[in-house]
């Protein structure tokens, strides 16, 4: 709880509920956010040495046990010239999306950003030799999109000192032996000579924390900081960083500082919780299997899956952090341009069911979900219809409240609702509006 970081350290220690609440306002009323990930790994995007390497992109060095110095080659391979920002905040915007979070700094530490911190940067390492987040953030503050940063503290696979792999809990490492652990660790990771291992401490101290202070300074407002992961994060550690978001007053950050801090978020990856959760929530998921770029990643899911998704996602009170992988070129891949612009038809549409709503009243509707927004004097239901009754009726199991309206949301057309013993029943007409999801909307008096 929020009460568990009572230390200074934690600069929301002693938030009220209600400065918590105007704080979190904007976040929560956003709904759906896009994030970007971002790097070097979009070079060998998904093959090494001609073969195909398992698992996310991104993590290709690691997987792949590419050595350092042979992944920093791939640097020279980065240079999105084709780098459009403006024209990636107007696809965002134009498929709803509120806010976008990108990697500032991913495992690889790799910096998107001119760091004055370390030579391992877009601005020293390519080709391209301009900083990628200061246009992008111009971008965003022109077309009104939130931006947040991505940072990966713990994990650096190309910095000394970075934690560089999870040890796994059963190999009964409660005490370490050191040499052990470092073998391990360089077999399993970009870093071949346990030598380059050093101090994480030193790498928090020296590295971390001063590029956490250069994205918090140098690119206006920012938004979100999302933290990843915490791998052998301590408290100590954690303090190293934890005071620096105090540089953007208001800032939300998400839960995976580590050392105890319970961030502002919590962040399901790749799944959503069958009932949400009780603290505000952020489900990331990908369109593919990946979230950095993957040549031979053709496994899309489709616009009436992520539409659904985020309609699920929104009637269980929590927001879609849905990813782009941008191409080494700077090219958002078709398959999820196309995929955007689906959604944003949808929502050009429907929005209304989405932005500022909270969590459905209905524990199951067997027909879809629902969202709501509630008034003084009643509430307005969002009824998103996935699969449409075959008799046209359409039931609010357990709804008591009076229905004062009922209508379509595409086309404002008077629906029939009446009060029925298990509940409500809304007439509808014999064909859905939108196949993916047809929006009714109720209008209800009293409390929910
Ligand atoms: O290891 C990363 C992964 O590459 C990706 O960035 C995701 C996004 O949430 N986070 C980590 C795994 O939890």
């Amino acid at each position: 709880s929020l009460a568990e970081a009572n230390d200074t350290s934690w600069p929301y220690a002693n938030e009220t509920k209600e400065q918590r609440n105007q704080r979190m306002d904007w976040w929560r009323d956003a709904r759906f956010g896009m994030f970007i990930h971002w790097g070097v790994y979009s070079v060998p995007a998904g093959i090494y040495k001609g073969h195909k390497v398992k698992g996310i992109g991104e993590w290709i060095m690691n997987r792949g046990k590419i050595p350092v110095a042979e992944y920093k080659e791939y640097a020279e391979g980065f240079n999105p010239v084709n780098y459009d920002p403006d024209k990636w905040v107007m696809l965002a915007k134009n498929a709803g999306i509120k806010y976008i979070v990108i990697t500032s700094k991913h495992h690889d530490g790799f910096a998107l950003y001119n760091s004055k911190v370390t030579d391992w940067d877009v601005v020293d390492a390519t080709p391209y030799g301009k900083d990628l987040l200061k246009p992008l953030a111009e971008a965003c503050k022109k077309h009104g999109i939130k931006l947040g940063f991505y940072y990966s503290q713990a994990q650096d696979w190309c910095h000394k000192g970075g934690a560089v792999m999870r040890v796994p809990a059963k190999a009964g490492w409660d005490n370490p032996d050191h040499e052990k652990i470092d073998k391990f660790t360089a077999e399993h990771s970009g870093h071949w000579d346990p030598a380059q291992l050093g101090s994480m401490d030193e790498y928090i101290k020296n590295i971390a924390a001063p590029q956490v202070r250069e994205i918090l300074t140098n690119y206006g407002d920012i938004a979100v900081l999302w933290w990843d992961t915490p791998v052998d994060m301590n408290k100590e550690r954690a303090d190293m960083l934890q005071p620096l978001i105090s540089l953007q007053p208001g800032i939300i950050t998400n839960n995976r500082l580590g050392g105890g801090y319970p961030g502002d978020l919590k962040t399901p990856e790749q799944h959503i919780p069958a009932k949400g959760l009780d603290y505000d929530w952020e489900a990331c998921m990908t369109m593919n299997d990946t979230w950095g770029f993957k040549s031979y990643d053709h496994n899309w899911k489709s616009a009436k899956n992520l539409i659904r998704n985020l309609v699920d996602i929104a009637s269980k009170g929590g927001n879609y952090l849905l990813n782009v992988g941008p191409t080494s070129k700077g090219e958002i891949p078709q398959e999820s341009v196309e995929r955007l612009k689906e959604i944003g038809k949808w929502m050009s549409v429907n929005s209304r069911s989405i932005y500022e709503t909270t969590a459905s009243p209905f524990a199951k509707l067997s027909w879809g979900r629902c969202t709501k927004k509630t008034y003084i004097n009643g509430a307005d239901l969002y009824l998103h219809i996935f699969d449409w009754p075959e008799d046209g009726k359409l039931i609010l199991p357990g709804l008591k409240n009076k229905v004062q309206q009922a209508y379509l949301l595409e086309n404002m057309k008077k629906l029939k609702a009446a009060s029925v013993s298990d509940g409500v029943m809304v007439e509808l007409p014999s064909e859905p509006l939108n196949e993916i999801d047809t929006v009714a909307v109720l209008k209800v008096k009293g409390e929910l």
